[in-house]
């Protein structure tokens, strides 16, 4: 069978007790561990120095080859580029947008280094595999080097309509390095959709095919939607067998007999936390009635705590959070219990299992995980209910949650509301449906249909015969080496 060889910003080696990883990292995780290969990308070090070769680490059937980043180009890379400039741009944050020319520059010398390091470790008939936005011109870089075999790509993030992303400087280079895989997969129709505008803006309507495919240059490019699932038997395993763990335990008593409302999320402006607090003080108010009997359990760990948008959201969510609690709180309960905290997966499970409304309410998202995995982690026989945002991709295949603007504060209360008072029978009926789906489109089917189309691509040509040496490698001597400590992608 041939290698699998994923790319992404970061590589989460598995470690024991380790802080969990981030959607996109169970994914690449479960595509690698189908059928045996290599994830490349960044250690989570930066170095003074210049950074080595890749140091190679073997786990069950996976190789993780990991370099170091240069100190001096993390910080505009990844909180500058990636982070202030194309994660606002591309969850349409546009007035939040930061673009220096410098810092475009540390993203393209990052993914040339990326390109430089791998480049080596590429086997003649590897499928590869780069993932999401910190890694767009990796196309080019490899081109450069004389690689022709087919690279896919997937967009784990949404992609913006033209309209928008014309705002970007450079977003022609973009849309065109994009153009250099073979396969270009995203999350959602409306995605596909968007990254077609930005084609025709770029190069002409002419240059879309029928059936997805984009003619330029001499090259096809296929375009894809691949809605990435959950592992549902695993969430299910992972939500009844921790209801025993001591975490989840005091989770269930810590409410003392209450309801619970629960929100997952990683802190991030994307996930409209502010607006889904201000909802819940809406839902309170207008119910009073059921003030003391229900317990908004909120769970965001930090994410990107340098940078600065982030740093603000924190702020005002604390406040907010603060403001509410002060307004509702009684001597003996805490409407909104708000935690920085990371949990193992399987205790989020767990709690997740344990509460009757999941809120899901990002003002974008490309899919989000957490509304599937809280639907997965429901008792059948007695389900909670999902509030989800229409402005996620999950909502394309959930319509059986209850779907709400998130920006709206009544209809996201009037959904809460709805969802405590539902009838047992539309609850089993509603969670049936949506784990129908949830079957169909589950993590194997994502990964198995991406990798089925790669491999669909032009053959490939040989490009590098040399064998993978297992085993760490230096990179860098230790004291010049930063753990800067990034968990989330
Ligand atoms: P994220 O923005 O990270 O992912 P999401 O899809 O919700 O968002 O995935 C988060 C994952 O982290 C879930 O599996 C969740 O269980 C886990 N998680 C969240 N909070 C946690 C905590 N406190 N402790 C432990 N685990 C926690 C990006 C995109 C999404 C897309 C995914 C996958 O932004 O839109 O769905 O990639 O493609």
């Amino acid at each position: 069978m041939t290698r699998l060889v994923a790319v992404s910003n970061r590589v989460n080696v598995p470690r024991p007790r380790a802080t969990p990883a981030g959607g996109l990292a169970v994914g690449v995780l479960a595509a690698i561990r189908s059928r045996g290969g290599l994830w490349f990308g960044w250690s989570g070090e930066v170095t003074d120095d210049e950074p080595g070769a890749a140091a190679l680490t073997l786990r069950q059937d996976v190789t993780f080859a990991t370099i170091d980043l240069p100190r001096e180009d993390f910080e505009p890379y990844y909180g500058g580029y990636c982070n202030g400039a194309l994660w606002p741009m591309f969850h349409y944050f546009i007035g939040a947008v930061q673009y220096s020319e410098s810092q475009h520059a540390a993203y393209a010398r990052v993914n040339r280094l990326f390109a430089e390091r791998l480049h080596p470790l590429l086997r003649d008939d590897d499928l590869v595999w780069v993932h999401d936005y910190h890694l767009i011109p990796l196309s080019r870089e490899l081109r450069a080097l004389g690689v022709t075999r087919p690279l896919g790509f997937f967009l784990h993030i949404p992609f913006p309509h033209a309209e928008a992303l014309r705002a970007l400087p450079g977003f022609e280079s973009l849309v065109r390095d994009l153009l250099a895989y073979d396969l270009v997969g995203f999350q959602t129709r409306r995605d596909l959709a968007c990254f077609r505008s930005a084609v025709a803006e770029v190069l002409g309507p002419g240059a879309l095919r029928p059936d997805d495919f984009v003619q330029h240059g001499g090259r096809r490019t296929r375009l894809g939607v691949f809605p990435i699932g959950v592992d549902v038997e695993s969430v299910q395993h992972e939500a009844r067998h921790s209801l025993s763990s001591d975490s989840v335990k005091r989770m269930a008593s810590g409410l003392l007999g209450r309801r619970c409302v629960i929100g997952v999320d990683r802190l991030d402006y994307s996930k409209g936390l502010v607006d889904r607090f201000l909802a819940y003080e809406r839902y309170m108010e207008a119910h009073p009635e059921n003030l003391n009997r229900i317990t908004f359990l909120q769970i965001a760990p930090l994410s990107r705590a340098d940078v600065r948008t982030y740093a603000k959201i924190r702020r005002s969510l604390e406040q907010a959070a603060g403001r509410i609690n002060g307004r509702f709180a009684d001597t003996d309960w805490t409407p909104i219990r708000y935690l920085n905290r990371n949990f193992s997966h399987e205790t989020l499970m767990g709690f997740l299992r344990n509460a009757c409304v999941g809120v899901v309410t990002p003002v974008r998202d490309g899919m989000n995980l957490v509304a599937k995995e809280f639907v997965a982690a429901q008792d059948p026989a007695d389900p909670g209910v999902l509030v989800l945002s229409t402005l996620t991709g999950a909502a394309e295949e959930m319509d059986d949650a209850l779907l709400v603007n998130p920006r709206d504060p009544r209809a996201v209360a009037n959904a809460v509301h709805q969802a405590l008072i539902m009838p047992l029978d539309e609850r089993r009926t509603r969670h049936e449906r949506l784990m129908q789906g949830l079957r169909r489109d589950d993590i194997h089917a994502w990964h198995g249909r991406f990798v089925q189309q790669l491999q669909a691509c032009t053959t490939p040509e040989v490009v590098n015969r040399t064998p993978i040496p297992i085993g760490r490698t230096g990179t860098g001597s230790g004291s010049h080496r930063t753990n800067v400590g990034q968990t989330w992608r």
